[in-house]
C-alpha cells in the first residue's frame, strides 16, 4: 500500500492541463481600481509602476487565434504608492486591434499560423502581418512604448494608458521599419560619460538579413545607429550588450516561404529548426571604429534562443548566459495550442558560453537544467559580471513542464532557493525591484503575476529577492485573471 502511493507520488504532475488552460481565456474587460484584496504587507519602500504586456485577447468574437503570441498586445499597470497599489489595464488600440473589434472577426494574419477565414484563398499574397504590440513594455524618454518585434513601437500615456500612436524617434526611423522587443539598459555607459544607454535592434528579413543598431539617450532620442547584413534567414528574439558588442544568436532554422506565400500557412508555421546545422554567433561592435572589422562570426552547437539573461567581458572572453532548448518545434496548423503535450517538447535549459574572441572558440557549460525561462537580474549588471539571477521555473526539478516557480540561482555559490505556486498556480515572468538605497546585490523585491487556477484570477507576488524561503510577503489578489503574459518592466520615475 504504502510502496504504491509512493510510486504514484513520482508519477503525479504538479498541475493539470485544465488549471494550466484556464490562463489563456482572453480578458476583454479593462479596469481601473484600488487593489485591496491583500494577504501580507505591501513593503512601504516598494515605490513605482509595474508594466505588464502579453496576449490579452487570444480570439476576436470566438474566432480563436492560433497561438498565443498572435494575441492582441493588453498592458497591464501595477501602481505602488506608501503601500498601497492601483491596478489598471488597457488593451493597445493597434491598427489591427481597432479593425478587428469593429469587424467583429478576424481580419488579418498572424505570424504564428492565425490566418483569415476563408481558406488560402483569403490568405494568398497577403503579406501584412498584423503589428499586435504585445510583448514588452518600457518606459523610456518619458515615453511609455509598447512592442512587438516584426513592427513600429506604440507610444501610450503612462498614465491612462491610452494609445497615442506609433513612435518614429523623431523621424530616425521610418513607417514598417521594427524596433524590437528586448531593449537592454546600460545603467552606466562609459561612451556617454556615465549616463544610461537604452540598446534595441530591428531584424529586417530576407535571403540575408539586415540587423540594426539603436542607442537611446535618456531623453529617448537615438544617438548611435548602425546597420549589418548577415547570410541567411535570421528569427533573433532577444540580445544581449556588454560595453563593447552586441551578441546575437541566430538560431538555426530555415525559412520556406511558398506555403506563407500561397496562403496555405502562416509565417511562423514556415519556420523549420535544423538539429544538425550550428547555432551561429554573431558579435557586433557597439561603436564600430575605422578599419575595425564590422561583425565576427563565431560557432556552437545547434539549439534554440529565445532568451538571453546577460552578457559580461572577461580579458579575451565574453560571456553569455542564456535559455537554450535543444528543438524547436514547429507550429502545426491544425493543432490547438491549447492542448500541449508538455512532457513531449525540450525544456529551457540554463547554459554558460564562453566565446572566445581571440582564437574564435566558444565552449559552453550547463547551468541549471530544470526547465526555466524569463530571467531577471539587478538593473545596475545588464553588461557587466553578476551574481543572481531571478527565472520562472518549473515545479519539478526534471522534464518539460509549466512555469509554476520562481528560481533565484547565486552563480558564485551556485545556491538555489525555488518558491512554488504549484499545484494550481502558474508563474509569468518574474522581475527584481532594487530597494532605494540597497547596496546588495539581491537586496530588493521579486515581482510576479501568478495565475490562479483555483479561484481564476492573477495574484501579484511580492517575493523578498534576498530569501525566498520567507515565501510571499505580499500576494495582491487582482479581481480577474490576467492572460500569460510575456514581458514587462518596473520604473520608479
Ligand atoms: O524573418 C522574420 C523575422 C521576424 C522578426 C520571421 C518572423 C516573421 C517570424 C519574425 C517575427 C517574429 C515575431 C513577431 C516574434 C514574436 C514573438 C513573441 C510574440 C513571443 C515570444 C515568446 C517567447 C517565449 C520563450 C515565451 C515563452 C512562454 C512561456 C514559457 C509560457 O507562458
Ligand atoms: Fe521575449
Amino acid at each position: 500500500q504504502s510502496f504504491k502511493s509512493q510510486e504514484s507520488l513520482v508519477a503525479e504532475k504538479s498541475y493539470t492541463c485544465a488549471d494550466w488552460q484556464g490562463g489563456y481565456q482572453s480578458l476583454t474587460q479593462e479596469f481601473d481600481y484600488w487593489i485591496d484584496d491583500i494577504e501580507g504587507q505591501i513593503p512601504t519602500e516598494l515605490q513605482g509602476t509595474l508594466f505588464r504586456n502579453g496576449p490579452g485577447l487570444l480570439d476576436v468574437n470566438g474566432q480563436p487565434f492560433h497561438h498565443p503570441f498572435d494575441g492582441d498586445g493588453m498592458i497591464s499597470k501595477i501602481t505602488f504608492t506608501n503601500g498601497r497599489a492601483h491596478f489598471r489595464n488597457r488593451f493597445v488600440r493597434t491598427t489591427g486591434y481597432l479593425a478587428e473589434q469593429k469587424a467583429g472577426k478576424i481580419l488579418y494574419r498572424g505570424t504564428f499560423g492565425t490566418q483569415k477565414p476563408g481558406g488560402w484563398l483569403a490568405n494568398i499574397f497577403d503579406f501584412n502581418l498584423k503589428n499586435i504590440a504585445n510583448t514588452n513594455v518600457i518606459y523610456w524618454g518619458g515615453k511609455l512604448l509598447a512592442l512587438w518585434e516584426a513592427a513600429e513601437a506604440y507610444r501610450l500615456d503612462p498614465y491612462t494608458l491610452e494609445t497615442l500612436g506609433n513612435e518614429y524617434f523623431n523621424g530616425a526611423l521610418s513607417a514598417g521599419e521594427a524596433f524590437a522587443a528586448h531593449p537592454r539598459v546600460e545603467k552606466n555607459c562609459d561612451q556617454d560619460g556615465g549616463a544610461p544607454c537604452l540598446v534595441n535592434f530591428s531584424i529586417k528579413p530576407g535571403l540575408s538579413t539586415t540587423i540594426t543598431i539603436f542607442e537611446l539617450n535618456p531623453a529617448g532620442e537615438i544617438v548611435r545607429q548602425h546597420a549589418h547584413s548577415v547570410p541567411g534567414f535570421c528569427f533573433i528574439h532577444d540580445f544581449v550588450i556588454t560595453p563593447n558588442y552586441c551578441i546575437f544568436f541566430q538560431n538555426p532554422v530555415t525559412f520556406n516561404p511558398i506555403p506563407f506565400a500561397l496562403g496555405i500557412r502562416a509565417a511562423g508555421e514556415c519556420i523549420k529548426f535544423q538539429p544538425n546545422q550550428p547555432t551561429q554567433i554573431l558579435i557586433i561592435p557597439r561603436f564600430p571604429k575605422e578599419g575595425q572589422e564590422k561583425i565576427k562570426i563565431l560557432e556552437t552547437q545547434s539549439g534554440f534562443v529565445f532568451h538571453h539573461v546577460n552578457a559580461f567581458e572577461v580579458g579575451d572572453e565574453v560571456l553569455v548566459d542564456s535559455i537554450c532548448y535543444q528543438n524547436l518545434p514547429e507550429v502545426e496548423p491544425k493543432s490547438d495550442f491549447r492542448q500541449v503535450d508538455f512532457e513531449a517538447l525540450s525544456p529551457g535549459e540554463l547554459w554558460r558560453f564562453y566565446l572566445n574572441l581571440k582564437d574564435g572558440t566558444v565552449r559552453r557549460e550547463l547551468i541549471e537544467s530544470r526547465c526555466c525561462e524569463f530571467p531577471s537580474i539587478h538593473p545596475a549588471n545588464v553588461g557587466h559580471p553578476y551574481r543572481y539571477l531571478y527565472i520562472g521555473a518549473a515545479h519539478a526539478e526534471s522534464g518539460n513542464a509549466p512555469l509554476q516557480a520562481l528560481l533565484k540561482i547565486d552563480l558564485e555559490s551556485g545556491e538555489r532557493q525555488l518558491w512554488s505556486a504549484a499545484p494550481r498556480g502558474f508563474v509569468g515572468e518574474p522581475i527584481f525591484v532594487l530597494r532605494p538605497g540597497s547596496e546588495k546585490e539581491d537586496d530588493g523585491w521579486v515581482l510576479a503575476l501568478v495565475y490562479d487556477a483555483a479561484h481564476h484570477r492573477s495574484d501579484l507576488v511580492i517575493l523578498d529577492a534576498s530569501d525566498f524561503s520567507k515565501g510571499a510577503i505580499a500576494r495582491l489578489h487582482l479581481k480577474h485573471h490576467i492572460p500569460y503574459g510575456l514581458h514587462g518592466s518596473f520604473t520608479s520615475e
